[in-house]
Order: C-alpha cells, then sequence, then structure tokens
C-alpha cells in the first residue's frame, strides 16, 4: 500500500507548545482529534505536561485537586521499593498486577492547533478543555471529535483513581464547552461516534476493557440521545500471533464509503506495538462486520514512530477524507503528532472478507 508521510513529519512536536505553567513542561503534543472548521483543519491536541525536575534521583507526578481545582505535585524516590517505576507512563505499586497504576507520570488536556493548509499549524496559546471533574483528576487523553447535525460532540478518556471511563462535551464554535459527564463507565476507553443517525439511532463503538473474563475489545452500541448508552454487542476480538493480538481499540471516526463504514482502527501487539488497520461495517447496521486488515495500513517505521517517549506507536484519532484521499493524523510514539495520505481504494481493496479471518479467533 502507498503511503506519503508528509515531508515536514512530525507536524506538531512538544516544542511546538507551551506549557500551561511556568514551573511544568512539555513532553508531549500527540494523539489529536481532528476536524475542519470553518475553512481550516483542526487538532484537537493530547498535550501531556510533567513538573520541571532536576532531581534525577526523585519523580514528579501531578494530579488535580478535585477540591481547590489546583494541581499538586507528589514527588516520590526512584529507590522507594514499594513503587514500580518501568513504564514511563504510569507509576504502580511493586509487586501488583500490571493493569492498575497509583499515578500518571504526567497530566494531559486539550489544546487546539490550527491549519489553512493541513500541514503547518499554529498551537492556540491556552488549554481548551482541562481536568475539572473528580473523574478528572489524572488528566484527559485521547480525544476524537464527530459533527453531528451542527454540533460538534468531543469525547475523550476521563482518567482518575477511580477508573478510566469516557466522557463528553459538546460545543459548536471551539469557544464554549457543555459538559455532558462520563457516557461510558470504566474501564473503557476509544469511543468513537457515528456522524450520523442509522436506522433511526445513533452509534458508538467503544472498547471496555472486562476483567474476570473478556479481554480488551471492540464494542458497538446504540443511544436515542447521545448520553444513555445500550444494546451494547461485541464488534471485534484480538487475534492471537497478529499486529492486534494485544488491545484493539476504535481509532479514527467512521466514515462512509460506498461499500459501508471505515473504521480505522489500532491494535496493539502483546509486546505494546501499536499499528493502524481498518475494518468495513455494513451501512445499514454497523454491527455487521464485512472485512478486516489482515496487515497493518500503517506502522511504526519512521524514527519519530519507533522512538520517543512510549516508542513503536502510531495511534490515530481521526482523518479527513476527500475524494479518494485518505488524510490520516496520527501521534507518534505518545510525543508528536504526524500525517499520512493514503488511498481509500487500496484500503478497501486490503481488507479481507472471509469471516473467520475478521472475526476474533
Ligand atoms: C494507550 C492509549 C494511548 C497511547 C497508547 C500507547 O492505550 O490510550 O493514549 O498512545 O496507550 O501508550
Amino acid at each position: 500500500m502507498k503511503i506519503v508521510r508528509y515531508e515536514n513529519n512530525p507536524i506538531i512536536t512538544p516544542m511546538d507548545v507551551t506549557p500551561h505553567r511556568e514551573d511544568f513542561e512539555v513532553i508531549g503534543a500527540f494523539n489529536a482529534g481532528v476536524i475542519e472548521y470553518e475553512g481550516e483543519t483542526l487538532l484537537l491536541l493530547r498535550v501531556a505536561e510533567r513538573p520541571i525536575n532536576h532531581d534525577d534521583t526523585t519523580i514528579k507526578a501531578p494530579i488535580l485537586n478535585e477540591q481547590t481545582k489546583e494541581l499538586e505535585i507528589i514527588e516520590l524516590s526512584l529507590d522507594d521499593t514499594r513503587y514500580d517505576f518501568t513504564d514511563p507512563r504510569t507509576i504502580r505499586h511493586a509487586g501488583e498486577d500490571k493493569s492498575s497504576f497509583c499515578y500518571l507520570t504526567s497530566l494531559s488536556y486539550i489544546r487546539i492547533a490550527r491549519s489553512s493548509d493541513g500541514k503547518h499549524f499554529s498551537v492556540d496559546p491556552e488549554p481548551f478543555i482541562y481536568p475539572t471533574d473528580k473523574l478528572e483528576t489524572f488528566g484527559i487523553e485521547d480525544p476524537r471529535v464527530t459533527l453531528i447535525e451542527g454540533t460538534y460532540y468531543i469525547y475523550f478518556s476521563a482518567i482518575s483513581p477511580v477508573g478510566v471511563g469516557e466522557s463528553l462535551v459538546s460545543t459548536t464554535d471551539f469557544k464554549q464547552i457543555t459538559h455532558h459527564g462520563m457516557i461510558f463507565a470504566p474501564e473503557n476507553k476509544d469511543v468513537l461516534l457515528f456522524p450520523e443517525k442509522i436506522n433511526g439511532k445513533y452509534y458508538a463503538l467503544h472498547r471496555p476493557v472486562p476483567k474476570s473474563t473478556g479481554k480488551p475489545e471492540m464494542w458497538i452500541a446504540e443511544s436515542d440521545n447521545l448520553l444513555y448508552w445500550g444494546n451494547h454487542r461485541h464488534l471485534i476480538g484480538l487475534r492471537p500471533g497478529m499486529w492486534d493480538s494485544g488491545r484493539i481499540g476504535g481509532g479514527a471516526v467512521p466514515f462512509k464509503t460506498d461499500k459501508g463504514w471505515l473504521e480505522l482502527y489500532h491494535g496493539a501487539s502483546t509486546d505494546n506495538r501499536y499499528c493502524m488497520g481498518a475494518l468495513l461495517l455494513d451501512l445499514y447496521d454497523p454491527s455487521k462486520v464485512i472485512a478486516r486488515s489482515t496487515v497493518p495500513i500503517l506502522e511504526p517505521e519512521e524514527d519519530y514512530e519507533v522512538e520517543g517517549f512510549f516508542g513503536d506507536v502510531v495511534f490515530s484519532c481521526g482523518v479527513i477524507v476527500k475524494g479518494d484521499v485518505v488524510r490520516m493524523y496520527y501521534g507518534v510514539a505518545d510525543t508528536s503528532m504526524a500525517c499520512a495520505e493514503l488511498s481509500l481504494n487500496e484500503i478497501l481493496h486490503s481488507l479481507e472478507y472471509d469471516k473467520e479471518m475478521v472475526m476474533s479467533k
């Protein structure tokens, strides 16, 4: 498949973003939601910041105080054997199950970057959506934005000590926002709202993380009002031995093609290599899977995709489609933003239509 990565990749790096306070540094500007608004391309960047720390024997973790709405800084010694510091993203209790953590090493919020050509962006000086709620005290991550009937719905992971769920805000002007609270309870991530009603219902993809039985796989749900969701159905599973064997979740907002709804999703292997693939869903009943990628449509290959804060990650939260050109914006190595153009026809032709291969094994 022909993939045209932009020559000026990465198109946004942490250096392009001023920290929101003087004692913090920006370590990531990545996994942005994408939308066109008033003739510009907007990237809703996930900006990750951490307290500046000149002491290499300690680590400082930011957390929002839900009462005062101020950030508090937790400082821990790297020699403290009660904690496990091996994952750069999280601090865990030593010896505990790898899926639970006690702090994040940075706090993420959402900031807008704007461009008139889709390649060169300027980043707004202030945060756009900042954690405020007690379900957001560890930050908000990985925004996606869907335009439905004149309103832009922005949904993101809301992270706090009680779990990671998906919260929703809406806007009509990218200035004022209305908070709608948590729409998918923990643990859930990667919610993707379809841009229109299908047979009278709104649809969303989501990715629960079941504990006693089940795996981090993609589900689909329906709603009459975008806030209350039901008729949850399991959509696709992990495929052992393949690129999407470890975890999968929705990526870009699904878009219509004459073959069906195309969803560009992320899949990680069991050793955390994140790639992008495609999933084709029935136009009139998106709970029916038509086809799926057997090999990734994009995988980490360039230096800026392989090396970074958390390497070997390409992670898209949005695309812009014009005719045959799919302009995929994607986070690289949990550090920066990149963009690549792919052919819609080539993606559709690359898919596997065999039912056994499409579903999980
Ligand atoms: C998480 C995601 C992303 C991130 C990847 C890789 O599962 O939610 O935020 O890019 O892991 O760290």
